[in-house]
């Protein structure tokens, strides 16, 4: 059985955040590198790279993936439907586009991209009470990393 360890190790990590809603998106960004902090990761090997809007971070993040430079990327941000008309269109394109990312590459890019009704469900989620879903999306990437190299042989 494989199973993968919560263990960073020699891991590298790329964060991509977005800047639209950054007072949450920065909860977010605290959250996981804290994590990845507390599993062990080498902070030196962890780069988190800023972007306009949660529409803007699937193609941040493939970059950084296909760089070779990394073994996951996060992907952090804020999409509130009360924010925008197109709520729709920015929630789906950025988890669309991090799919595709993800199966282009072949690296795990891991969604930690948001979506609410409300202002209050989006702070609730970035570190007050219902956790801090930068930390989990730290945590998911570190579980991929680790399956990955399991199920490639390489651990
Ligand atoms: N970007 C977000 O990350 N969250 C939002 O809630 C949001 N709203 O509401 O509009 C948002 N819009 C900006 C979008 O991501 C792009 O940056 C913009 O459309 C330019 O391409």
């Amino acid at each position: 059985m494989i199973e993968g360890r919560l263990v960073a190790g020699d891991a590298r990590f790329g964060l991509v955040a977005s800047r639209f809603n950054d007072f949450i998106t920065k909860e977010l960004l605290d959250g996981a590198l804290d994590a990845l902090r507390r599993h062990g990761a080498d902070m030196d090997a962890v780069t988190v790279a800023w972007c306009p809007g949660s529409y803007e971070v699937p193609l941040v993040a493939k970059r950084m993936a296909a760089s070779g430079d990394y073994d996951a990327i996060i992907c952090l941000g804020v999409v509130i439907r009360g924010a925008t008309y197109h709520f729709e269109i920015v929630a789906n394109g950025a988890a669309s586009g991090i799919t595709r990312a993800a199966m282009d590459t072949g690296v795990p890019i891991i969604l930690g991209i948001i979506t609410t009704d409300t202002i209050e469900q989006a702070i609730e989620r970035s570190g007050t009470k219902a956790g801090n879903k930068g930390a989990e999306a730290a945590v998911a990437a570190i579980e991929m990393v680790d399956v990955l190299r399991q199920v490639d042989g390489a651990d």
